[in-house]
This record gives structure tokens, C-alpha cells and sequence, in this order.
């Protein structure tokens, strides 16, 4: 097929490859020996483990490239309209397992391997997970690409090759401790560097006027970006798409050998080591701070490389059609703007437009705003980004012109069309130019330059329409939309519960169900089937056993399987309530202290989990670490109750864990106060796992419980719309404590959990308001629903 193609850039010359590798196990195990032997990355004779993982990851990816350059070369040739994601963040995970299943070649690499005297479940464990991602957004970025492949649809990934992904989390005495995570140490089998692709990026400089009028952004400092390549094959199709990450690269003529012959190393490389920190670390934060200057160039960075290569391929492809026009842009490009972090796309792809291709103002505005969209991710007022408009002139002198033409032309568009509006222009212009401090708002220029914005549950939609861009529905009344969150049920489901699968595979006599999950509902049709139950229950069990095992390892705690396997696992943070989640468990222990031993043989025995990561610099999100981490140590050596109750904090919470812990889950809980998590996103997996849902009415949860049913959702707190309220009560000291919730409180500040100083945590909770107190999150408003919900779970795991 390859040489029907004929655009610069592909060779006519390259012929058509034959499928180059067998199905059977003896030719893959021939095939993955020849890797271990002649693509070397080790030693030679050495065959453990680890060894066998990156020979059997190599012969995995000749198959991948094989479909990926395929793939290329079909959407060259028929040039459709092609999606570009842009994302600071993919969080893609391990790559072998999914792979081989989307090949469908799982039994296959099985069999082969164990002729070289390897198990393939062995194997997989070997492989880093690439966490270029902090949470759920950097997951939905990974879970789309994996679906986009799947229903062959001609899209790629952009995003940043960071050298150090998200932290690894090691819980010590103090609590929680951040260790750089290299998941580079030895090398990824699962990218292809293409030397080929390298764009020149620019910080920054000045703007130079030319005679006609045109202007050119010159000087300052300017960085390579070189692509690298991460194929993602769909299932069961040969689409494999791209996510191109980029790197940034000094050039040799950066290196200023002079001063190293001088003897001055450090200053003869200050070019290299600036490029190398533009792509050093993952911006650890989920809703936060810092780090201003280096993160907005990282922005940049990706934007402006990504947008050369998207008109790169643009022209390429049109030209191999004969001419085009630049208004046909948008019908063959679409750029997805993954929250505010990639908004400099908007004035780099103006930039582009008008300064190296000389399109006018007007033409150039008209093929941005119809080629940007954007997803907003969070309503969180430290969450929506606004940058220094002091910083943004220094960095990027010719984008703040254009951000500033944009704001222009925006408040002339309503004093002429939109009078109403007038007074309200402080607040929705793009500058904000408060003397005190000015600045960009981003959301703002996403909202007034894209075509389409979009929330990711329905009630954060809703609040998207009703509260934070009300004031922009009136001018643009169909911009704005709802695209309720997803996930792969390839990853979380097929593949990190096998067993429980192929249970739903058998009764719904068809494999359908794993590209269209709306054909789980012929599953109810066998809900009071004894058998399928006994099936169920036994799939159920055997991943609580493998979690079991896995818990034991990582913490040296032993669980009981047949206890309630109870979970919270997300980014710390006081929205999301672990707080909330812990009190209650801090009551329950309490309670079975106080009871007879008679009496605590009645009760549900419980594991309670709770896992996730705190932003290094945010001191409550680690002070709840250290609080789970003490009442574990507490109760679980305990003999009087821990037969009863166990809390574990699960270190390190990451993909690969996620697809331990969730298919052994009967409960999971997502409390966030209600209007504050936009979607959430393994309330979704926990809910396919046939796990049921302690929760809120927030985010996608609502959804969720419309599908799954009210008697698999216990349900309590607060709603959105009541919150404002309630949070006015409490500051007219109108709240009135629980008991049960002011008996949890005392019982930490007596030092039940240890010497640990938990009153700052504590006092969060008390008050009516001030900083950091007055309890913003409402965790003691919602407590004794939520203790009564939790006593409904109790008696219905009986
Ligand atoms: C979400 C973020 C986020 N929303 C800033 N916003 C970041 C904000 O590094 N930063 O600066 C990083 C991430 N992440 C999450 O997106 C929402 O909280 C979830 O509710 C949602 O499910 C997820 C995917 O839409």
C-alpha cells in the first residue's frame, strides 16, 4: 500500500512489508530470543526477568510499528479532517499488556514465553509505568487516545517528554516523602526518537516592525524540539496512532567549546542545560502554585511545536492534492485544547498565521477560532490559570500583542453588540489589568477564541453555563456543551480483570461488550441466576486475594479477603474528602472499642484503603497522608478489634496499581463536596468492576448513579446547589456539630494516633471562617449523613 503514496516527505520508493511475524508460539519465541540477542540492551547470555521483558517488549513493537507505519501512510493518502490533542499531561501507565491485548495476541506471547521459561503476568511486572501525568486528567488524555485508535479515527497526542514523570510517594515516620521517578533509567522500548522531526522554538526577544507594516518575532534564546514517537494501537483494528512527545535540544552551536577549552565546563554548556530543563519535570501539581516562569515556557513549548508540525503536515498533504487555501484549514484540522495549560496554541497558531504566512488579521482569526476547541477540567478558583502579564511580555513579546488585540477586539464586540454586557467586562475580558497585580486570564481567551467549550460531567456543564462562563452563554449561546468523562474498557476491565470478563463474555455469548459497554445491560436479564452469582463471587474473590497478596508486599499488613473491601484512591486533596473518610473510620474504631466482644461479632468486617499522592508543597494534603498512615499503625495492631477493621494507605498510588486495586473493590467512595470535582474518573472503573459507590451527587457520579441504579449507590450530603448556602450558615455560626463527628475530633487531639501535632488539620474544621478554617468543605455538614449511608453499606454486605 505504501507505494501508492506520493507527498514530499513519504518515498514512492518503500515497499509494502509483509506481515513480518508469525502467530505461532515456537516463531514468537524465535523472534523475541532474536531481540534478547541482537537488539542488546544488557549483557550478553542474560535471560532473567528483566531481560525477557525488553526482548518481548521489542518483538511486540516490530508488530506495532508494522500497523503504525501503515496507519501513516493511509491517512497521508486519504488526508481526512485529523484530531490534535494537546496535553500537558498523558498518564499512559505500562504499555506491554495492553499491547498484546489490543493485538489480540495475549495466549500466544503466553505460550512463547513459557518456552523460554518465563510467565507472561512475570514479565509485564518489569515494565516502569510512564506517569507523564498527576491524575484524571492526564488519564482521560491517555484512556481518549486508546479509544480514538480503537474507533479508527485519524488523531494524535502532543505532549512533553518529561525526563522525571510524577514523583514516586514513599511513606516514611514523617509521612510522605517525593523521590524523582526515572522511568527512563534503562529506556523505553515503546518510543521511536524520529530525528527527522525537529522545530526551532523561541523564548524571548523582541517584535521588529517590517516596512510594509508586518511584524517578526526576533532574538532571544531559541530551542530544537525533536519528536518522539509513542505508537497506540487500537483494539482489534490496525489503526495505531500517535502520541508525539517532544523533547528540547540544544544545538551544537550552543555549545560553546571555546570557554570548555578555557576550562569553563559549566558556562560552556549553560545553552544545553537551559534546553534540558524545559522538559526535566512534570509540573507535580493537581489545582495548584508555582513554579511560574519554567512551566509557562514548557506551555509554550508544546504549543508552538506541536502547531509547526500540525501546518507542516497541513501543507504536505495538501500539496499532494495540488493547491489549497489556508480557509480549509479547519476542515482538516481540529486541535483539542486538554484545559487551559495548552492556551498559548491560540495566539501561537495567530502568530504562525499571520507572520510566516502573511495571512491577514481577520483570516487568520477566522481559522483559529474555528480550529480551537476547549475542555474545561475544573471550576477550582486556584485551578484556572492567570499569568503575570510582566512575565508573558518578557517570554513571549509578540503573543501578548496578539492576546491584547484579542482582548481589544472582545470588549469593542460588546460596547457595540452587547450593551447589557458592559458591566460586566472586568470580569470577562482576557486582561486583567488590576494595577496591583495584571494578568492573562486563560480560561477567559479559551473561552472567547474557541468554538467550542465543553465541561466533562453534566452537572459541571451545567455549573460551567450557569456560574463560571454564564456571562458568555448570551453572546455565544451554542458554544458551550457537555462531553461526560470516559474510560477504556480495554485496560479497566478486559484486561486487569480477565477472569471477570470472560464471566461476562460467556453469559453475554458475544466479545461486543468490550468496544460498546452498553451491552452490559443484557447482563441483568441473569442477575438472580445462582450460577452466574457463584461465577461472579468467585472472579470477585480471587481478585480480592491477588489485592491481598499485593497489599501484604507493598505494606507487610495482612488483610482479610472476606472482609469489605472498602477504597479511596485519588490525588489528595481536602476537596476530595479523604478527611471525611478517615473521621468515619476513626468513629468506627472508636465504637468497636466500646463493645463487648459478642457485640463486634455482629459487626461488617472492613478494609478500609486509601491511597493517592499530595502535592509536595501542600501541607494539609500530607498531614491527611500522615493521619491514615497513624490510625493504620494504630488499628491494625490492635488485637482487640483489627479482626474487625484495618486501614491501609496504599503507597504509591499509580496506573498500575489503579488495576490491582479496582477490580478487587466491593465499595469505593468519592465524597467530594458537592459542585467541586468536575467529573471524576474512577468512579467510572470502580463502577465497571462491579464495585458499588459511596458518594456525592458531584461530577460524572451523577451519571453514574442514573445508570448503575439508586440500589447500588449509597448515597448522601449535601447538593450543589445547597452549598453556598450552607456555607453562609456556618459563617453566621448557624452550624450545629454531630456529636459522633465532635467525638472523632477529640478522640485524634487526645493523641489516640500519636505525638504527630494534628490540631492545624483539625482546626481547618472549626470555626465559622478565615483562612483555613470554617470547615470550606463542608466535611462536618456532611458527617452524619454519611455515617448513616456507611451504616446502610454495612448491613447490606451482610
Ligand atoms: C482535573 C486538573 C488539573 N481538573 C491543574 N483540573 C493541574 C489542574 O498541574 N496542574 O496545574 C493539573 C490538573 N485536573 C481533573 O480532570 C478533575 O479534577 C476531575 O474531576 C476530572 O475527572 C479530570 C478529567 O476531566
Amino acid at each position: 500500500e505504501a507505494n501508492g503514496a506520493t507527498a514530499s516527505g513519504i518515498s514512492a520508493k518503500i515497499p509494502a512489508v509483509a506481515q513480518p511475524l508469525a502467530e505461532e508460539p515456537a516463531a514468537i519465541a524465535s523472534n523475541i530470543n532474536y531481540h534478547a540477542q541482537f537488539s542488546p540492551h544488557f549483557s550478553p547470555f542474560k535471560f532473567e526477568p528483566e531481560q525477557a521483558y525488553y526482548a518481548t517488549a521489542d518483538s511486540v513493537r516490530d508488530r506495532l510499528v508494522h500497523q503504525w507505519n501503515e496507519t501513516y501512510v493511509h491517512f497521508h493518502k486519504v488526508d481526512p479532517k485529523q484530531t490534535y490533542y494537546l496535553s500537558m499531561e498523558y498518564l499512559q501507565g505500562r504499555s506491554l499488556t495492553n499491547a498484546i491485548g489490543n493485538l489480540g495476541i495475549q495466549d500466544a506471547y503466553g505460550d512463547a514465553l513459557k518456552k523460554l521459561g518465563h510467565q507472561l503476568e512475570e514479565i509485564t511486572e518489569q515494565e516502569k509505568d510512564a506517569a507523564l501525568g498527576n491524575g484524571g486528567l492526564g488519564r482521560l488524555a491517555s484512556c481518549f487516545l486508546d479509544s480514538m485508535a480503537t474507533l479508527n479515527l485519524p488523531a494524535w497526542g502532543y505532549g512533553l517528554r518529561y525526563r522525571y514523570g510524577l514523583f514516586k510517594q514513599r511513606i516514611t515516620k514523617e509521612g510522605q516523602e517525593e523521590i524523582a521517578e526515572d522511568w527512563l533509567e534503562k529506556f523505553s522500548p515503546w518510543e521511536v526518537v524520529r530525528h527527522d522531526i525537529v522545530y526551532p522554538v523561541r523564548f524571548f526577544g523582541q517584535v521588529e516592525v517590517n516596512s510594509d507594516g508586518s511584524r517578526k518575532w526576533v532574538g532571544g534564546e531559541v530551542v530544537q524540539a525533536l519528536a518522539y514517537d509513542v505508537p497506540i494501537p487500537g483494539y482489534k483494528t490496525k489503526n495505531t496512532i500517535s502520541l508525539r512527545l517532544w523533547e528540547a535540544k540544544a544545538c551544537a552551536e550552543d555549545f560553546n567549546l571555546f570557554q570548555f577549552n578555557d576550562g569553563q565546563y559549566e558556562a560552556a554548556a549553560q545553552l544545553h542545560s537551559q534546553a534540558q530543563q524545559i522538559c526535566a519535570v512534570l509540573y507535580p501539581g493537581d489545582a495548584t502554585e508555582n513554579g511560574k516562569l519554567l512551566r509557562l515556557k514548557q506551555q509554550f513549548f508544546l504549543c508552538s511545536a506541536s502547531l509547526q508540525d500540525i501546518i507542516f503536515r497541513f501543507k504536505e498533504r495538501r500539496l499532494g492534492k495540488g493547491s489549497w487555501e489556508w480557509s480549509e484549514f479547519p476542515s482538516k484540522v481540529a486541535v483539542q485544547l486538554n484545559d487551559t495549560h495548552p492556551t498559548l496554541a491560540i495566539p501561537e497558531l495567530m502568530r504562525l498565521l499571520m507572520d510566516n504566512e502573511g495571512l491577514g488579521w481577520d483570516e487568520a482569526w477566522d481559522v483559529t477560532s474555528r480550529t480551537i476547541a476547549y475542555t474545561n477540567h475544573t471550576v477550582l478558583p486556584e485551578a484556572l490559570e492567570k499569568w503575570s502579564q510582566a512575565v508573558m511580555w518578557k517570554l513571549l513579546p509578540r503573543h501578548m500583542e496578539i492576546v491584547g488585540e484579542i482582548d481589544k477586539r472582545f470588549i469593542t464586540m460588546i460596547r457595540e453588540e452587547h450593551t447589557d454586557l458592559e458591566s460586566k467586562l472586568p470580569g470577562i475580558r482576557i486582561l486583567d489589568d488590576n494595577p496591583q497585580k495584571p494578568v492573562v486570564r486563560m480560561a477567559n481567551l479559551c473561552v472567547v477564541s474557541a468554538h467550542t467549550v465543553n465541561g466533562v460531567a453534566q452537572l459541571h456543564s451545567d455549573i460551567l453555563t450557569s456560574e463560571l462562563f454564564a456571562d458568555y452563554v448570551s453572546i455565544w449561546p451554542t458554544k458551550f456543551q457537555n462531553k461526560t468523562n470516559g474510560i477504556t474498557p480495554r485496560r479497566w476491565l478486559q484486561f486487569c480483570s480477565p477472569e471477570l470478563s470472560s464471566i461476562i463474555t460467556k453469559w453475554l455469548k458475544s466479545e461486543q461488550w468490550t468496544t460498546n459497554l452498553d451491552l452490559l445491560v443484557g447482563l441483568r436479564q441473569f442477575a438472580d441466576n445462582p450460577e452466574l452469582q457463584a461465577e461472579w463471587a468467585s472472579a470477585k474473590m480471587a481478585n480480592k486475594q491477588r489485592l491481598a497478596q499485593y497489599i501484604e508486599r507493598v505494606t507487610g499488613v495482612n488483610i482479610d479477603p472476606n472482609s469489605l473491601f472498602d477504597i479511596q484512591v485519588k490525588r489528595i486533596h481536602e476537596y476530595k474528602r479523604q478527611l471525611l473518610n478517615i473521621l468515619g473510620a476513626i468513629y468506627r474504631y472508636k465504637k468497636l472499642k466500646e463493645m463487648s466482644p459478642e457485640e463486634r461479632k455482629n459487626t461488617t468486617p472492613r478494609t478500609i484503603m486509601i491511597g493517592g499522592k499530595a502535592f509536595a508543597t501542600y501541607t494539609n494534603a500530607k498531614r491527611i497522608v500522615k493521619l491514615v498512615n497513624d490510625v493504620g499503625s494504630v488499628v491494625n495492631n490492635d488485637p482487640e478489634v483489627n479482626r474487625y477493621l484495618k486501614v491501609i494507605f496504599v503507597p504509591n498510588y499509580n496506573v498500575s496499581v489503579a488495576e490491582i486495586l479496582i477490580p478487587g473493590s466491593e465499595l469505593s467512595q468519592h465524597i467530594s463536596t458537592a459542585g467541586m470535582e468536575a467529573s471524576g474518573t474512577s468512579n467510572m472503573k470502580f463502577a465497571l468492576n462491579g464495585c458499588l459507590i459511596i458518594g456525592t451527587l458531584d461530577g460524572a457520579n451523577v451519571e453514574i448513579r442514573e445508570e448503575i441504579g439508586e440500589q447500588n449507590f449509597f448515597l448522601f450530603g449535601a447538593t450543589a446547589d445547597q452549598v453556598p448556602k450552607l456555607r453562609k450558615e456556618r459563617e453566621n455560626g448557624l452550624f450545629k456539630p454531630d456529636s459522633r463527628f465532635e467525638e472523632a475530633k477529640k478522640f485524634i487531639r487526645s493523641g489516640a494516633f500519636g505525638g504527630y501535632d494534628y490540631n492545624p488539620l483539625l482546626d481547618s474544621l472549626e470555626g465559622n471562617t478565615g483562612y483555613g478554617r470554617g470547615d470550606y468543605f463542608l466535611v462536618g455538614r456532611d458527617f452524619p449523613s454519611y455515617m448513616d449511608a456507611q451504616a446502610e453499606v454495612d448491613e447490606a454486605y451482610k
